[in-house]
């Protein structure tokens, strides 16, 4: 695609054109130069929207949590931007979010955008990806955007450190909330959720969430929430909201949001400059090939081979 096209495009989906906006995901996602285009034309308009992900075990309830808060955000005239990703399986997380979307008549809303986001393939993988595309939706006037993402610890990417809130969901049972506490889910979370309390025990799991959310003492001023939900019913849903509009107000007001907005832009630049370094090795193969064979020949050590590629990688960048 020309600049010309990127930019037809862009002017679209700044018009609330949804086809458009797919179209320019699609293309950061596939085209780097497309990615780069894309990045100068709509991060000066980004900076506004909310981003919080949602993360736990697969089946717990996040796209179903996740749906209802959309529906919760939407009666307040909120739009909202849905982005799924599922590394074990995209199509069926974003299958099943999309079905629901679909239910609930969302989808000839254009105050609402769902897209899955596949794992593999990508410049820079998802942590690169995510970051680009929230910016983009931001930019297209989306004021909520939602990171579907399935558990920490079993996902290459880290919610995390992608969004401004993380809501964790769990569901009842012994086994499923000990688990989350060893994958670290309990450092990570600002909102717990304890969803599916219409089975037995969730009550208990609130009290263990709880407890080991006290336990760790990483939180500040802020003391992360567990609330139960059945969002199957939407039951528990406005407090679920009410929380997240506690915790924007405690992440602006603490200066705590431009601290994980710096640390995000870090690690996106980080991640971009080693893809960039890649791209570079793989598109200077003689030069790589001809400082390797002096390291296998043994008349340079590797580490200075290495450093001999860095070298000659910075000539071709200056020339
Ligand atoms: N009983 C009950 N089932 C639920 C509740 N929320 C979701 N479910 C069901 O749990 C299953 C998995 O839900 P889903 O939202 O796809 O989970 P995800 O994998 O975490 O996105 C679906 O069959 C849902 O209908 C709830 O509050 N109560
Ligand atoms: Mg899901």
């Amino acid at each position: 695609v020309s600049q010309a096209g990127v930019e037809e495009l862009v002017g679209r989906a700044l018009q609330r054109d949804r086809r458009a906006l797919a179209r320019l995901l699609t293309l950061t996602e596939s085209v780097p130069e497309s990615a780069a285009a894309i990045d100068a034309l709509m991060t000066p308009k980004a900076g506004a929207a909310r981003i919080v992900g949602v993360t736990g075990a697969p089946g717990v309830g996040k796209s179903t949590t996740v749906s209802a808060l959309l529906s919760a955000l939407r009666a307040r005239d909120l739009r909202v931007a849905v982005l799924a990703v599922d590394p074990s399986s995209t199509a069926t997380g974003g299958a099943v979010l999309g079905d629901r979307i679909r239910m609930l008549g969302h989808a000839t809303d254009d105050g609402v955008f769902v897209r899955s986001l596949a794992a593999r393939g990508q410049l820079g993988g998802l942590a690169a990806a995510v970051p680009l595309a929230t910016r983009v939706l931001d930019a297209a006037g989306y004021d909520v955007i939602v990171l579907e993402t399935v558990g920490v610890g079993q996902s290459e990417i880290d919610v995390s450190s992608l969004v401004d809130t993380t809501v964790v969901v769990l569901a009842p049972g012994m086994g499923d909330a000990v688990q989350s506490m060893k994958a670290g889910i309990i450092e990570v979370g600002d909102v717990f959720v304890v969803n599916k309390s219409d089975r037995d025990g969730a009550a208990t799991t609130r009290r263990e969430i709880r407890s080991a959310v006290r336990r760790s003492l990483e939180h500040g001023q802020w003391q992360p929430p567990v609330l139960l939900t059945e969002a199957v019913r939407d039951v528990g849903i406005s407090e679920l909201v009410e929380k997240l509009d506690c915790h924007a107000e405690h992440l602006a007001a603490s200066g705590e949001l431009t601290r994980r907005r710096r640390v995000r832009v870090r690690r996106e630049v980080e991640i971009l400059v080693l893809e960039g370094v890649r791209l570079l090795m793989a598109r200077n193969d003689d030069l790589v090939d001809g400082v390797t064979g002096r390291a296998v020949s043994r008349r340079q050590p590797p580490h200075q081979a290495a450093r001999a590629v860095l070298d000659g990688l910075a000539d071709v960048i200056r020339a």
